[in-house]
């Protein structure tokens, strides 16, 4: 952990140099300096979002956390916006923070903002997205899903519930373009599906994550093909969206087209559970405390495993234990 006292002196520059950088920095989500507790760790933690309850879910998981863990947190929603992603982590970095964390929206770009981080000694973490670089100095670990194999998992569950069938047309809602669960959940689905010729991908489109996006995706997509068997939804939002758009085009969704989804909020197993959803493929984002935990030990100067993943599970029509699951946290 770093000196406090050079961070609460250097308050006033960094706040100065807070508003240079972002073009304002809000003085309510700034920790003030008068209450600092010169022990506590300080991890600055940059959202990317609040596109889903997934999304909504996670954030509460880090900021409840950190309380639990003690650890002093700044938070920033970048809004979708990797600029804004970046302002934060500048932010970050002229706080001097002892750890930094953040969900990168996307894969690429990341480079010069974490090459200054890494210059100014602050560790960085990326949870639940990863980033794409040649140098891999420029992080110290990662924590979060194995998107890959959620998408062998969404695979799986097509192969076995299409097992009879001669021919499948499945469409792809996928996720915000070159993001990582987008990019990796496809990879894993299409290489649990390749090398059988019945499963044909007829279209894969985007509909970034969110709900509005997901219901406009399917509705083009009903208008544009006639037969669809299969559709496989990269989130919980979309999927909801999606299935608006095919009650309305007068099909039953979960009979009609069958229906795999991924992330597993309270509402996707609520209609799993109606027969409207086929299999949702678990994704937490209840991942705060294992990132308090890593934050702790890096502020500490320890190493950390280059990769934490997360438990996770698949739910489907043919389980026998929907009725006694808990309820979900998202
Ligand atoms: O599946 C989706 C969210 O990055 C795993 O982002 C996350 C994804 C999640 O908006 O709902």
């Amino acid at each position: 952990m770093k000196n406090r006292f050079g961070k609460t002196a250097g308050l006033a520059l960094a706040c100065a140099l807070c508003l240079l950088l972002t073009g304002g920095c809000a003085p309510s989500a700034r920790p003030a300096a008068s209450v600092q507790d010169e022990s506590q760790v300080l991890l600055g933690f940059s959202q990317l979002g609040s596109e889903s309850a997934w999304r909504i879910g996670n954030t509460k998981s880090v900021q409840e956390a950190a309380k639990r863990a003690g650890v002093q947190l700044m938070y920033e929603n970048a809004e979708q916006k990797q600029e804004k992603q970046i302002k934060a982590i500048r932010s970050f970095i002229a706080y001097q923070v002892d750890v930094i964390a953040f969900s990168p929206i996307v894969e690429d770009g990341w480079d010069n903002v974490l090459r200054e981080a890494k210059n100014a000694g602050i560790p960085v973490l990326t949870t639940d997205r990863r980033i794409n670089t040649s140098d891999q100095s420029l992080f110290v670990g990662f924590v979060g899903s194995d998107f890959y194999e959620e998408g062998r998992k969404a695979g799986r569950f097509v192969l076995r519930k299409m097992a009879d069938a001669d021919h499948v047309n499945i469409a792809e809602i996928s996720g915000t373009v070159d993001s990582t669960p987008m990019r990796q959940r496809g990879a894993g689905f299409r290489g649990v599906l390749e090398g059988d010729e019945r499963f044909t991908i007829i279209a894969s489109v985007s509909g970034d994550f969110l709900r509005s996006k997901g219901k406009e995706c399917m509705r083009e997509l009903l208008q544009q093909y006639g037969d669809i068997d299969v559709l496989f939804s990269h989130n919980d939002a979309m999927t909801l969206g999606a299935i608006e758009a095919i009650e309305e085009a007068g099909l039953v969704p979960g009979k009609d087209i069958v229906i795999v989804t991924v992330d597993g909020e309270q509402a996707a197993i609520d209609l799993l559970k109606q027969g409207r959803i086929n299999c949702v493929v678990e994704c937490t984002p209840l991942i705060g405390d294992i990132i308090m935990e890593l934050a702790k030990k890096l502020a500490a100067g320890e190493t950390i495993p280059r990769d934490t993943y997360s438990e996770e599970r698949v739910f489907t029509e043919f389980d026998t234990d929907l009725d006694s699951l808990a309820a979900r946290e998202y």
